[in-house]
């Protein structure tokens, strides 16, 4: 993927408290343009695969059985420096750190249950967007 896109997922947790609509307004006029969206669930075999860099991490069996718990939305993203713009307005991967403004700010509940993933570079952005999209569903 080009140095302009990033991909992130709405979380279990946010989606299942109906904030698809207010988190991707809140996207769009951070002024990122959806490339592809979808709405499905992971299993826990792929969500394992999906963050399989953070395998050693205390945290990885949780993150691993969250992320697979109910329905996300995944989608890729288009704006110039896309990538460090989105984790911005993403905001810290723990809330009470997180800026005024940011989407974990408004929406995440805890340190996991944080309502937004953002790649962190551009070799995971195009990785990550091409473990959930094929070519005809990107415009
Ligand atoms: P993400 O990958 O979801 O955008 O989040 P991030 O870069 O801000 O954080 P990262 O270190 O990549 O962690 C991935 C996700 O694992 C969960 N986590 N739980 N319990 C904990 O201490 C802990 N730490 C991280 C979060 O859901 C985090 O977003
Ligand atoms: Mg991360």
């Amino acid at each position: 993927m080009a140095a302009n896109k990033t991909f992130t997922m709405i979380k279990p947790d946010a989606v299942a408290e109906n904030h698809i609509g207010g988190i991707t307004k809140m996207i769009e006029e951070g002024g990122f343009r959806v490339v592809a969206m979808k709405k499905t669930q992971l299993t826990e075999e792929r969500a394992g695969k999906f963050y399989e860099v953070h395998k050693e991490r205390p945290f990885y069996g949780d993150l691993v059985k969250y992320m697979s718990s109910g329905p996300i939305v995944a989608m890729i993203l288009e704006k110039d420096n896309a990538v460090e713009d989105f984790r911005k307005l993403i905001g810290a991967t723990n809330p009470a750190q997180a800026e005024e403004g940011t989407i974990r700010k408004v929406y995440a509940k805890s340190i996991e249950a944080n309502a937004v993933h953002g790649s962190d570079s551009d070799e995971n952005a195009q990785i990550e967007g091409d473990f959930f999209f094929a070519a005809d569903e990107r415009f």
